[in-house]
């Protein structure tokens, strides 16, 4: 008899061990398949990349008024087929012309204003976005960006 209920007992408690082990892996599996569906919903939106216009100004000690445009950040990285939204907003300058060097790319930026620019590139190589206002030589700096694709 003592036996039995001894048995009985392990039977439970091996039961309940069971039960354990089998929860905690259902925790652990689901928990671990909910992280690539939720990288497969981001990837599957178009990623956005923002750039702004902005202008560094000072005066030289004699009084000379210096300025330079730039677009910020001044470099970005796309992977060779990647369809991304260049989101361009003009905070500084009146308006800016640009183009993309080696496509057939070109717009311009107004002041407190977003242009939206789709770009996908099928080769490796650094385009240059080139602000065609800023460009010329009493500009210090040339307004361009470089967008390395690879
Ligand atoms: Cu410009």
């Amino acid at each position: 008899m003592q036996f039995l209920v001894l048995n009985k007992r392990s039977i439970i408690l091996f039961l309940l061990l069971f039960m354990a082990i089998i929860s905690a892996s259902i925790w652990f599996f689901s928990k671990n398949e909910n992280a690539p569906v939720f990288n497969d919903q981001n990837s599957a939106e178009m990623r956005e990349i923002h750039l702004i216009t902005v202008e560094y100004k000072s005066k030289t000690d004699d009084g000379k008024i210096i300025e330079a445009y730039r677009w910020d950040p001044g470099t970005i990285f796309v992977n060779k087929g990647e369809k991304v939204k260049l989101r361009l907003f003009g905070v500084n300058g009146h308006e800016h012309a640009f183009m993309i060097e080696g496509t057939k790319i070109e717009g311009t930026v107004k002041k407190g204003e977003e242009t939206i620019v789709p770009v996908q590139f099928d080769k490796e190589g650094v385009f240059k976005l080139v602000c065609l206002t800023h460009h010329d030589e009493n500009n210090h700096v040339p307004m361009v960006a470089n967008i390395v694709v690879d």
